[in-house]
């Protein structure tokens, strides 16, 4: 008795607290390998062979870290120089275990093809055949009256709903087409650019072809209930066009039009597309100021459309976006002209409402980007790179309490790494490739709530997303391969969380649509991601 007492006070003084968390899926032998004990600790670890619990190497605790918004230290286990494959366990010299994670080749690789098979999963039909949707009245027009039927099948939802929104739908092709053009060598690029093709054919049909204009989105007016797809009666309108739908419709299909008109079976389409997006941007330089405000159309139309919004107090950089991919695809230098008149002040990682960095990565790829924009690339890198020095979590990603938000995993972990991959490409700055693999640690397990938070992966993971498909399938437990929305202290789900902590506030709830829902936008961020650390695991 007294001697567990004196063990116990022993274990309290080195450590408190007592999780050890990792990348779950692992680490490549050539990446700089970190492990997080979630509390202030000295002392050694080992990390052993998982099945046999031999040690294959053996360390003490690196430097201990405090939050910048919480009274929480961390501590650093490092295991840089272990680089043989195998699947181990870390386990710390008071007895704390990390969960089972591997080092070795292709580590990434069942991940990326588990978010592209996440689209096929998202796919509208036969759910939503959508064969009849009704023009709202803010959508009506002389050759299409007020409940006009067209149709507009296909296409992916867009997130735990089963409503199709333009301008999110644009940026999700954008980006994992980015990935596309930049890592032309991954091996399941054909099935990407089929699956890919499957939402372009469906965006296609949200453009009015009388003069141009895009539908901002096809939807219910209110959001369904947690209902099988096919037992939703709700009417499904087109509403509103709106400019920043339009210039991102635009920008997604000069974008495909240019990829797809050398590929086998995609051609004829790519030559529709071409003539889509020029119409597309003719119809926004008459419309500039056509936002998107779906309160205001409430106060002017019936029925009441309550869903997502997507909605943006600005369109310049949608028309730089647009004039970009345009420029690009038809060589037309007026496009050039254009880009450059809405070209950033600075760079920003790129999300669904600023997709100024989709035009910038555009360009590099294709050696036309400005000197000014890389340098704002290489600053914004700078800057990134600058935050993982004290980290706790060994990320650039976290460290401060703005960076969780609604859908923060995706549009800062995500996004700042894929742009930090660019910056790479054109610096060759190996600290710019090293971060982007940390901030995928973070993201797949190495965190303050020790989630690895892409669903169906690692060994703690989302069960409960906020995801309609998965809650009424019949079959228990979350679709594969979808990033869930992440850490949110603003809880607009209302739910009660665990912790009031910014990078706690995670709820693997249904309900907690704030923290736990999924998205194309967010599935395409951890794609091109996944797809591109694969790719570049060669240069470690
Ligand atoms: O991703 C969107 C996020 O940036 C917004 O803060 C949030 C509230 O407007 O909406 C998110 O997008 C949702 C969309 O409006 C409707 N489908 C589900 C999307 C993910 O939550």
């Amino acid at each position: 008795m007294k001697k567990s007492f004196f063990l116990l006070v022993l274990l309290t003084a080195c450590t408190s607290g007592g999780q050890v968390v990792v990348n779950q899926l692992g680490y490549y032998p050539g990446q700089e390998k970190i492990a997080i004990v979630d509390a202030s600790f000295q002392g050694s670890f080992r990390v052993v062979d998982h099945q046999k619990g031999t040690t294959v190497f053996e360390g003490t605790a690196g430097e201990v870290f405090s939050s910048l918004f919480s009274d929480k230290e961390r501590t650093r286990l490092d295991f840089t120089s272990l680089d043989s494959s195998g699947i181990y366990r870390i386990v710390t010299e008071q007895g704390m275990e990390s969960p089972a994670f591997r080092i070795g080749d292709s580590i990434l690789a069942p991940l990326a093809s588990a978010a592209l098979e996440a689209f096929f999963l998202q796919r509208s039909t036969p759910g939503h055949p959508d064969t009849v949707v009704l023009v709202h009245a803010s959508a009506a027009s002389q050759e299409r009256p007020e409940g006009t039927i067209i149709a507009s099948a296909g296409g992916w939802y867009d997130a735990g709903d089963y409503n199709k929104y333009i301008v999110n739908a644009s940026y999700t092709t954008g980006l994992i087409l980015a990935g596309y053009e930049q890592y032309p060598g991954y091996a399941l690029n054909r099935r990407l650019l089929d699956e890919v093709m499957y939402n372009l054919q469906w965006s296609l049909t949200m453009q009015d072809p009388a003069d141009g204009g895009v539908y901002h989105k096809l939807t219910t007016p209110e959001f369904e209930a947690f209902i099988k797809p096919g037992a939703c009666k709700k009417p499904r309108y087109v509403v509103q066009k709106s400019v920043t739908a339009t210039l991102d419709f635009a920008a997604s299909m000069a974008q495909a039009a240019r990829i797809y008109r050398d590929i086998e079976d995609h051609s004829s389409t790519a030559a529709v597309m071409v003539k889509a997006a020029e119409a597309a941007f003719c119809w926004a330089l008459e419309h500039p100021d056509a936002l998107y405000n779906q309160f205001r159309m409430n106060e002017q139309f019936t029925p009441a459309i309550q869903t997502g919004a997507y909605g943006d107090l600005s369109a310049k950089d949608d028309f730089f976006w647009a004039s970009c991919e345009l420029y690009l695809t038809t060589g037309n230098e007026a496009y050039l002209d254009k880009a450059l008149e809405y070209a950033p002040e600075k760079f920003t990682a790129p999300t669904w409402r600023d997709v100024y960095g989709l035009g910038v990565f555009a360009l590099l790829t294709h050696n036309k980007a400005t000197p000014a924009m890389k340098e704002q690339l290489i600053a914004f890198c700078d800057s990134v790179v600058s935050l993982a020095g004290g980290a706790p979590f060994a990320s650039s990603y976290g460290n401060s309490a703005r960076d969780f938000y609604w859908g923060c995993l995706s549009e800062s972990c995500c996004s700042n790494a894929i742009s930090l991959l660019y910056g790479f490409s054109q610096t060759g700055n190996r600290d710019y490739l090293m971060q982007a693999y940390h901030n995928m640690d973070y993201l797949l397990g190495r965190n303050p709530t020790g989630y690895c938070y892409v669903t169906g992966t690692g060994s703690k993971s989302p069960q409960n997303p906020h995801h309609r498909l998965a809650a009424t399938d019949d079959i228990p437990g979350p679709l594969p391969g979808f990033l869930v929305g992440g850490p949110n202290p603003a809880r607009q789900d209302g739910c009660v969380y665990p912790s009031d902590l910014p990078d706690e506030c995670y709820l693997d709830v249904v309900e907690a649509f704030a923290s736990n829902e999924i998205a194309i936008n967010w599935n395409a961020t951890l794609l091109h991601l996944a797809i591109a650390l694969e790719e570049l695991s060669q240069l470690l």
